[in-house]
């Protein structure tokens, strides 16, 4: 099968809601010798952002919504492992390290495992605290693990203000200066970044790589 043919199978795959189908594309891309990242940015995401059209204009219910989530969880779950691997680890050292988690209120977690996924792989030490996370499981991780960076992914708009709040629990705490704040997740912007105060923002997994290779970088 052609490279774009399976692409946009694996796309069609998540549409429909099919995980044993996109499970097995992603081990057929994988063969193929296609980049986990690549597979997953211009094969399954194009089906997981449809699936979301589709529900948001009223042709798909939820039951449709979570299949298709399933669909992609079903590829994760065959490439997250490839990036973790296909990583240079600093030969045992860590580059910083990383609490992460989607925040309070939501359990949205595909980004934001893609993005732990991806920083693992470029030799970060990453303890994702998984969805639905407070943000005192946030804080008490974080200084547990003597975290450089945090992490708070957010896929709905009503739950953004939980990132806002947790950087004002940091203030109020004494914790601000500590630790860089990074928020992420499809409505964050920029904008929202720099408004609330956070140290970053980035619209993917292989840019919030960079940002934090640049905010080390950054240090004294
Ligand atoms: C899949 C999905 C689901 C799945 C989630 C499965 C799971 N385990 O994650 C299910 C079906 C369970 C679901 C449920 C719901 N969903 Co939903 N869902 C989606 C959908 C279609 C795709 C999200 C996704 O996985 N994208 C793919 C990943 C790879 O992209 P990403 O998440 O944006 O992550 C990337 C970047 O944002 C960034 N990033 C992410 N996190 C972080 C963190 C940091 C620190 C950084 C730097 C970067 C970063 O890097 C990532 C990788 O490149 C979106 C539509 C959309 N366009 O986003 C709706 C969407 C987010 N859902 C929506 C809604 C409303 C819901 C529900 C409330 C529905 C309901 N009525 O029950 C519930 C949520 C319940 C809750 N309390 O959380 C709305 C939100 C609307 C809004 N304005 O708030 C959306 C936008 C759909 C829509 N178009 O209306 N959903």
């Amino acid at each position: 099968m052609e490279r774009d043919e399976l692409l946009s199978k694996m796309t069609d795959a998540v549409i429909n809601g099919l995980p044993a189908d996109a499970g097995e594309l992603a081990r057929r891309g994988l063969r193929l010798g296609l980049e986990p990242t690549d597979i997953i940015d211009r094969g399954f995401v194009p089906g997981i952002r449809r699936a979301g059209e589709l529900w948001e204009s009223g042709d798909y219910f939820l039951p449709e919504l979570v299949s298709s989530a399933e669909a992609m969880k079903a590829a994760m779950a065959v490439l997250q492992p490839e990036i973790e691997k296909s990583g240079s680890r600093n030969e045992g050292r860590s580059l910083a390290r990383v609490v992460i988690g989607t925040v309070e209120g939501d359990i949205h977690d595909i980004g934001k495992n893609l993005v732990a996924a991806l920083l693992s792989a470029n030799g970060f030490e990453v303890h994702d605290l998984g969805a639905n996370v407070s943000p005192e499981r946030f804080l008490d991780k974080a200084l547990e693990v003597d975290a450089d960076f945090i992490g708070l992914s957010t896929l709905l708009t009503t739950t953004m203000l939980s990132q806002r709040r947790f950087l004002e629990r940091l203030k109020e705490t004494g914790h601000r200066s500590r630790f860089k704040v990074l928020v992420g997740g499809a409505p964050v912007t920029g904008q929202w970044a720099a408004d609330i105060g956070a140290d970053g923002f980035a619209e993917n997994a292989v840019a919030a790589v960079g940002l934090c290779r640049k905010l080390l970088g950054e240090r004294p």
